[in-house]
């Protein structure tokens, strides 16, 4: 499947970031639970290589606690840092206030033998819709305390302060998906990551319910939409979804359209269950 981007959009993606991050100390990386590995573009890695960097696992509660755990230890076995997370649990950012003091000890440490309490800037960074604004304002609780803008100080940017020596940079970074590795776009794409407005939604459609069987889901979506038999064709499986859905148009056809969105908006609403696309 094409999916049109511009590699000079990637370069300023690049560039942007660079320049925030010469503000921060340390970094959040966001990252969909459904799909860990999608969520790294990889260009940005060297970017980040010499900050101590905080993985989320955040919508932590589409995927069972089993798959979470796993990845948890993939990361760890790499020596990163990492942590699950539900954004929409009000005051339940506790845990990575922890693990971002944790990992930037060796900094605080470095400024209190010199009587200095080490205020850490972080910047949250994370592919679209991976919940980086719901991360950030479950950390500050809804109210936005910013500093910044005082008379005599130039900073050039607004911080959001969530705990006494913790500041966030107010604006996220946006990852630039990666689009070179087709399965990780269609990863992407499934999770509502890119928009759909790009794509082509029946084929859309038609490779989640391809991927979706060859993780073992098959019967899930068999139940969902009372599917009665087996079918190869992907193509012929979303007329059945739609002829069992009801989306008929005026003509007597199926409406393969209006059954591609409907089979999208179910995996991204769960309707299949927890799913995981990768596992650790
Ligand atoms: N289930 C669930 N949904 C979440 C979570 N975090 C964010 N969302 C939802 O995901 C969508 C995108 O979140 P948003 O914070 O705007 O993503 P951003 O583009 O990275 O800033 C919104 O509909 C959020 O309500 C989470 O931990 N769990
Ligand atoms: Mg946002």
């Amino acid at each position: 499947m094409r999916i049109h981007w511009f590699p000079g959009h990637m370069k300023k993606a690049l560039r942007v970031m660079r320049e925030q991050l010469k503000m921060v100390d340390s970094i959040i990386y966001v990252l969909d639970s459904r799909a860990p590995l999608s969520s790294i573009n990889p260009q940005f890695d060297e970017l980040i290589a010499h900050k101590p960097v905080l993985y989320v696992l955040n919508k932590s509660d589409m995927v069972n606690s089993d798959d979470i755990l796993k990845w948890q230890r993939r990361f760890e076995k790499e020596n990163k840092a990492c942590v699950a997370n539900n954004s929409l649990n009000k005051g339940g950012g506790k845990i990575i206030i922890n693990k971002l003091l944790e990992i930037n000890a060796a900094a605080i440490e470095k400024y209190r033998n010199k009587g200095v309490n080490k205020t850490i800037r972080a910047m949250v960074i994370g592919i679209p819709n991976c919940g980086k604004s719901a991360l950030i304002n479950s950390l500050t609780s809804g109210k936005k305390t910013v500093t910044g803008n005082k008379p005599g100080v130039t900073r050039g940017r607004q911080w959001v302060v969530i705990d006494k020596y913790i500041e966030l940079m107010d604006t996220p970074g946006t990852l630039f998906p990666d689009f070179g590795d087709e399965k990780k776009a269609l990863n992407l794409a499934f999770i509502g990551s890119i928009k759909d407005d790009i794509l082509d939604i029946n084929e859309l459609a038609s490779k989640l319910l391809d991927c979706l069987t060859s993780l073992g889901h098959g019967n899930k979506i068999a139940q969902r939409y009372n599917l009665q038999s087996e079918t190869s064709s992907k193509a012929e499986m979303l007329r059945q979804i739609g002829l069992s859905r009801g989306f008929i148009l005026k003509g007597g056809e199926v409406d393969i359209e209006k059954t591609a969105k409907a089979v999208l908006t179910d995996f991204r609403k769960l309707a299949f269950g927890q799913i995981i696309l990768e596992k650790a």
